[in-house]
Order: structure tokens, then sequence, then C-alpha cells
């Protein structure tokens, strides 16, 4: 059965509780549940982390190339703007990541604009809400590569 990570970075534990008009009403539970219901349709194990700590979403990288799991779903959240650690992570193997904003960067602040983790991603997807990491999920379930 292929495996996958689904990774999410700082603050995101924070959804539901401020910016709904940005974000959503739902909690990071109601994305858990939605992504765990798809995986059960597509077959796939998926686990998940959600750190606010960026060596912890470091090691959890480095643990998914030495696994050799099938793919990561990844929101970096605020580090996909600064983090060359996380992009180095992320090139430190061969395990594909989609990389997923709940939000359109891209409508955003300028600062937004700019992500450092995704030229070194699969692809990225921003601005599906939470139908994003469902989207990421299917894609990488059917990856032949
Ligand atoms: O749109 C996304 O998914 C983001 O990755 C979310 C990050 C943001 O820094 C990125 O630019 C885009 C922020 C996650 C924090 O989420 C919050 C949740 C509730 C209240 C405040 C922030």
């Amino acid at each position: 059965m292929k495996r996958f990570l689904i990774l999410n970075g700082p603050n995101l534990n924070r959804l539901g509780k401020r910016e709904p008009g940005v974000y959503g009403a739902d909690g990071l539970d109601v994305l858990e549940a939605m992504i765990r219901k798809e995986a059960a349709t597509l077959g796939v194990l998926v686990s998940f982390l959600q750190s606010n700590h960026e060596g912890a979403l470091i090691e959890a990288i480095h643990a998914a190339h030495d696994e050799a799991l099938d793919g990561i779903v990844f929101n970096p959240a605020a580090f996909t703007h600064t983090s060359v650690a996380l992009r180095d992570a992320i090139s430190s193997g061969t395990v594909p990541v989609v990389e997923v904003h709940i939000s359109n960067v891209h409508a955003r602040e300028e600062f937004r604009h700019t992500t450092v983790t995704g030229a070194v991603s699969r692809a990225v997807i921003s601005g599906l809400g939470f139908e994003g990491y469902l989207a990421a999920l299917r894609f990488l379930a059917a990856n032949k590569s």
C-alpha cells in the first residue's frame, strides 16, 4: 500500500480559531478527517504531522526520504517564503513533494508571492482551500514515477 506524509507547518494548528475569511472556519482536525476519508477511498496510508518548529519539519522530511514514502503533501506555511533549510531537506532525497496553500498566496501580500520550497517541489497548489490537500493526495497516489 502506498504511504504518504501530510505535513503542516507553523500556526496551522490555529486553523478555525482566527481569520476564517482567509483560511475557512474549520480546524486542523476537520482537515485531517477529510484527508483520512480521501485516503480510504484511494486505498492509501496517510500519517500526519503539524509542527511549529522548522527542525521538526526538516527531520520529518528526512525520515520520509529514508523510509522511501510515496509522497509528501506539505504546507510549509510561513516557512514557504523564507526557508532554504526546508528547501534543502526536500532536495535531500527523492520523495515527491506537493506543496499546498489553503489561500491563494499570489493574491495576497507581496512577501507571500515567493515560494522558496515550491521550486524544488513536484507541484504547488494554492487557493483551493482544504480541497488542495485532497487534490495533492490524489495526484501523488496516481503518480507512476
Ligand atoms: O495559505 C496557506 O496555506 C499558507 O501557507 C498559510 C500560512 C501563511 O503564512 C502562508 O503565506 C500561506 C499561515 C498559516 C497560519 O494559519 C493561521 C490560522 C489561523 C489564524 C491565523 C493563521
